[in-house]
């Protein structure tokens, strides 16, 4: 990568914050931003360069901030704008910065301009999308991500309805009128003049709808053709890049569904000028049928062929295993039990060797598990809420709803974050506002510091060697022949080989060193590995794979 092009946002390791379950100051059992200010150091000790935080913003949580009622304000949950102030400012002096939210699709139906339109101000009408009901039947057939319709009935109309293609707590913007847009460039002007590094900018290629037809008929997400990475979209991101962030030193992360690469590169090459990195969804998708409520069983070949599909084809990549949404992985790539540790340092040691911004979820660092939930009572989530109405009244067995239920959750990720086995796991005094995992008796943050082999002593010599790595960093990618579940890939520059080898399974593979060597007469000397002892990989032919064991080798 050349010179001009190794920007701090490429070398840079996130962070990601759900400020909720994060660290809670006060006692009220919700995390929030004294409770982040307290433990920057500790992100800066793990190797941390920006933090992206989660929506903080004012909010009636019914989507726990993905519900914007205001776009300039924080929730008092949170704290003030003078906490977030202190925020921007304490982590500037540890060399962190921060990036926000970008949720623009819809804001919440308690937004002002929301409560305006409905009370009929015509100004504020045309910031969203109403439409007339037909023939006594919704204006249309689309299917909302939250897996039921996408239309409510305006409160004292007969026959208006709101398009939201999520929550009916999250109408959607009308990204047809050029007052939304400069709506939303005043906003990212007033983040950046407070200091903020740039955003993730939540389902953004999904803005711009060309009209309201019926859409052809699918399982899931009908209508998605009318709406989905439209050139109206394409043009809306282009502008805002030309008008406002052009202008700042920050960067764009696009959270982008349902793109592949193609499409993916249509938003972020550097032909293009829209957006700085997106993240993409195929590898999450790898234990799954189309959408994420038809579970397959997790096979490392299929998540071993994404991600190598996404670090070819693209120039850059937004690398992650965990966010918000998505369960634990270790739970899910990994292995929560017998393999714990081990399988966690593989995922840690893969996703910082390749090519790409690497993105760590909290609590990923010290190997969280998904939630251990009783039964959809103790979830909050208003996806599962809203798909068990779904599944209900499409006659799903009880033992199948909940097994769905406990696998899909997006609480899996957001239970509180663990920094000590007491009660309350050191994330609050008081009563926590999700239930916190029972294994914080012994997965938390304050033995792992204690101890050299944990799971986050590995994160922080990982990130470490990372940095000192040119070849990790800024070097080209290319697969290596190796077995199926085993994931080989080398990392490039001119003069200089890298052999990152993972075995992304709890059974022995043996790999041939012909299989991985790149050069005649190169001796590859192991440099990084997951395991305490090397078991002297180079004396043989044969290198044995341990169970997910992770090596990194460097040719001289
Ligand atoms: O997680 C998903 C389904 O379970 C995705 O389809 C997810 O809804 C999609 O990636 C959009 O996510 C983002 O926008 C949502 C919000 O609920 C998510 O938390 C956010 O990451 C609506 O703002
Ligand atoms: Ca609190």
């Amino acid at each position: 990568m050349s010179v001009k092009d190794r920007k701090w946002w490429r070398n840079g390791v996130v962070y990601q914050i759900y400020p909720r379950s994060f660290c809670d100051s006060n006692g009220d059992g919700i995390g929030d931003i004294p409770g982040i200010i307290s433990k920057l150091d500790y992100l800066k000790e793990l190797g941390v360069d920006i933090i992206w935080l989660s929506p903080v913003y004012a909010s009636p949580n019914c989507d726990n901030g993905y519900d914007i009622s205001d776009y300039r304000a924080i929730h008092p949950d949170f704290g003030t704008m003078d906490d977030m102030e202190m925020l921007i400012r304490e982590a500037k002096t540890r060399d962190i910065r921060i990036i926000m939210d970008l949720v623009v699709n819809h804001t919440s139906d308690e937004h002002q301009w929301f409560k305006k339109a409905v009370e009929g101000d015509h100004k504020y009408k045309n910031y969203y999308i109403f439409k007339e009901g037909k023939n006594g039947k919704l204006p249309n057939n689309w299917g909302s991500f939250f897996g039921s319709d996408c239309w409510e009935k305006v409160p004292g109309e007969d026959n208006l309805y709101y398009l939201h293609l999520f929550d009916k707590k999250q109408p959607d913007l009308n990204w047809h009128n050029p007052e939304v847009y400069d709506e939303v460039c005043d906003i990212l002007r007033f983040w950046l003049d407070k200091g903020i590094a740039g955003f993730r900018c939540d389902v953004i290629n999904v803005l711009y709808k060309n009209s309201l037809e019926d859409g052809k008929k699918k399982i899931a997400l009908t209508g998605l053709e009318y709406y989905h990475s439209t050139e109206g979209n394409h043009d809306i991101l282009r502008r805002l890049r030309e008008d406002v962030l052009s202008k700042y030193d920050c960067f764009t992360v696009g959270e982008t569904v349902l793109v592949d690469t193609k499409m993916a590169m249509d938003l972020c090459g550097s032909d293009r000028k829209e957006l700085d990195m997106v993240f993409g969804f195929e590898h999450m998708e790898c234990d799954q049928i189309g959408i994420k409520w038809f579970k397959t069983k997790y096979r490392p070949k299929r998540l071993i062929k994404a991600l190598d599909r996404w670090q070819h084809d693209m120039e850059w990549n937004a690398n992650y295993f965990e966010n918000h949404d998505q369960p634990r992985s270790v739970s899910r790539f990994g292995n929560d039990d017998e393999y714990h540790d081990i399988s966690c340092k593989m995922l840690a040691g893969l996703l910082l060797s390749l090519r790409g911004t690497p993105y760590i979820y909290e609590g990923q660092e010290i190997g969280m598990t998904n939630g251990d939930f009783k039964d959809l009572s103790e979830m909050q989530d208003v996806e599962s809420h809203t798909v068990d109405g779904t599944m209900k009244s499409l006659h799903f067995p009880d033992r199948l709803r909940d097994k769905l239920l406990k696998l899909t959750t997006r609480d899996n990720a957001r239970t509180p974050m663990q920094w000590s086995g007491d009660v309350g796991a050191g994330f609050t005094k008081g009563t926590p506002w999700l239930k916190i995992n029972a294994n914080h008796a012994y997965i938390n943050v304050e033995k792992q510091l204690k101890d050299d082999d944990s799971v986050l002593a590995f994160y922080k010599k990982m990130i470490a060697f990372r940095k000192d790595s040119e070849t990790l960093q800024w070097g080209e990618y290319e697969r290596l022949k190796s077995p199926e579940n085993v994931y080989a890939f080398r990392r490039y520059t001119d003069d200089k080989n890298t052999v990152v080898i993972c075995n992304m399974t709890a059974k022995k593979q043996p790999v041939w060193v012909q299989a991985v060597k790149t050069r005649e007469n190169s001796e590859l000397v192991l440099k990084f590995s997951n395991y305490l002892s090397d078991e002297d990989k180079a004396s043989s032919d044969l290198f044995s794979f341990r169970p997910f064991e992770f090596c990194v080798f460097e040719e001289e």
